[in-house]
């Protein structure tokens, strides 16, 4: 009888404290001051401090970036707040490979998933613990925290897909969360 290796995933999802185990995992923070602009309200960024870690993402990149036919996986935690009263939230994309799509899912706390289509036509998807979120290609794709708690989202996304950052950069999503009378509601610019 020939004994075959079973192995120990290099990666562990950390379902505990929700925060991807093991020594692959990349670690990426961003700071108030690195996206602030992503913000309507500037003046209200001027009154939180710069150093305030608005989200974190923890990433497992198996293959290098640019493989075809691999797959990325991802943790985002997105901190509770707000700039003024709009919610903290991720800068958002397009992805590079634009007819790449990629799953999403809630794990903890609750938010909304922002998406935008190429004809600027964006609308919200609820984020829960055990939601499920299916970004299709050309679809801009941007988290927004409306609780008082971390939110954290699971991601998985094609190794070639790449990230387009310069479109949202310059024109923005065409609407916007804001917390209204204790909600979020979705504007459109
Ligand atoms: C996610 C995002 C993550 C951070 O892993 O990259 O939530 O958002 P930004 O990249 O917009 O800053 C993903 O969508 N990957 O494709
Ligand atoms: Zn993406």
């Amino acid at each position: 009888m020939t004994h075959l290796e079973i192995v120990k995933s290099p990666v562990d999802l950390g379902l505990t404290k929700f925060s991807l185990l093991g020594a692959p995992v990349q670690f990426q923070q961003r700071f108030l001051e690195d996206i602030c602009t992503i913000f309507r309200d500037q003046e209200a960024v001027k009154v939180i401090p710069p150093q305030t870690t608005v989200y974190e993402v923890q990433s497992w990149f198996p293959v290098s970036e640019g493989t075809s036919g691999g797959l990325f996986f991802g943790t985002s935690t997105i901190m509770p707040g707000k700039v003024g009263t709009e919610y903290f939230m991720t800068k958002g994309h397009f992805h590079a490979q634009s007819d790449r799509a990629e799953f999403y899912w809630g794990v903890q706390g609750k938010g909304v998933l922002i998406l935008m289509d190429r004809n600027r036509k964006t609308w919200g998807e609820e984020i829960y613990p055990g939601s499920l979120h299916y970004i299709g290609s050309n679809i801009a794709h941007r988290l927004a925290n409306t609780g008082n708690e971390n939110l954290v989202v699971g991601a998985c996304w094609p190794s070639d897909a790449g990230h387009d950052y310069d479109e949202i950069a310059v024109n923005g999503f065409s609407a916007r969360l804001f917390e209204i009378e204790g909600e979020p509601v979705l504007i459109a610019e």
